[in-house]
């Protein structure tokens, strides 16, 4: 989860070269597309990759449609998962919003959003959550719903009601996802995909574009995809996981993701308080008079005890 991961080489690219953007990426090439929109599928040269989506980089044109990259130009964040062993596999760069996709099926892990908040902090993106599938909700399920909610508004989350299927609260969507580089995450089938499509209304023009170009097949959903918003704006689709993992992480970056815990911090006798077992603790205080969700300061102590200090 680099805040500031340095990519293999920083700007220039020499004579010759243009502007791009990564748009997808695939193993060993990448797809960029120029200033004028045009696509050119892409190698890299060894000091300026590996490329993510959403890189900036200096390519030169070699055949119609093809290229390399002679530079990348430094990330501004370099958003990642782990997997179950630890090894962090990279998904997309310099993204300013990381839209958390959650639905009542598949259901969320007990952990799945706060794992994702941290990672937004971590990243320096703003963070947003979005409960697709609420039809699926409306007829019995709101109340547990906005339960579950609650604690994540409370501590000053947006959340976002909205079906993908129905169009209910795409409009709030659109305008949230407005004028930066937003990535929807989530786990697999919760309709990610599905609300880039309702959003993008020449959508299967682009994916016919993008396919032709990189010559995979179409409708694929096994590659991570930056998409542009009718209205401004760049939306990435990230492959869903079955359960996001942080890497290693200090207490205090885990401390991030939890806005409401770290305005509580304030008031702890110890600097480097874990909000544990340390004595004057006003977070432990705070929770103890109910005044930071039990869910909340749970989730934070689990994250704690998985992921702070591993080596
Ligand atoms: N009822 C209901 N079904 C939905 C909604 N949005 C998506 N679905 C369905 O959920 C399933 C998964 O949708 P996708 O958009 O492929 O999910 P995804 O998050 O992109 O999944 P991955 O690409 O595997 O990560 C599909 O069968 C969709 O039709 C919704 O708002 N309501
Ligand atoms: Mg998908
Ligand atoms: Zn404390």
């Amino acid at each position: 989860m680099g805040r500031r991961a340095a990519p293999a080489q920083e700007g220039g690219g020499g004579a010759g070269t243009r502007p791009g953007r990564v748009v997808a990426h695939y193993g060993r090439s990448a797809l960029v597309e120029g200033a004028d929109g045009t696509l050119a599928l892409c190698t890299w040269r060894r000091r300026a990759g590996p490329v993510y989506c959403g890189d900036r980089v200096r390519w030169r044109e070699t055949a119609p449609g093809q290229g390399v990259i002679e530079a990348c130009e430094p990330r501004r964040n370099l958003l990642s998962r782990a997997d179950a062993r630890g090894r962090l596999h990279p998904t997309a760069a310099n993204v300013d919003r990381i839209a958390v996709v959650v639905a009542p099926r598949p259901p969320p892990g007990a952990l799945t959003i706060d794992r994702y908040l941290v990672a937004a902090a971590q990243a320096d993106a703003e963070p947003l959550i979005v409960v697709n599938k609420w039809d699926l909700v409306a007829g019995g399920e709101e109340a547990a719903w906005r339960e579950r909610l609650a604690p994540y508004a409370a501590a000053g989350f947006p959340v976002l009601e909205a079906s993908a299927r129905t169009g209910m609260g795409l409009g709030r969507l659109r305008e949230a996802l407005a004028g930066a580089t937003s990535i929807l995450v989530g786990q697999s089938g919760v309709g990610k995909s599905s609300l880039v499509k309702a959003l993008l209304p020449d959508l299967e023009v682009r994916i016919g574009a993008l396919s032709e170009a990189s010559g995979a097949g179409r409708h694929t959903t096994t590659t991570t995809t930056l998409y542009h918003l009718p209205d401004g704006g760049d939306l990435i689709d990230s492959p869903g996981v079955r359960e996001f993992g942080l890497g290693p992480l200090e207490p205090r970056a885990i401390q991030r993701g939890f806005p409401e815990i770290e305005r509580a911090a304030a008031g702890c006798r110890f600097a480097d308080c874990t909000h544990t077992v340390e004595p004057g603790c006003a977070v432990r205080a705070a929770a103890e008079r109910g005044e930071l969700h039990p869910a909340r300061y749970e989730a934070y102590r689990r994250l704690l005890e998985q992921v702070a200090g591993r080596d």
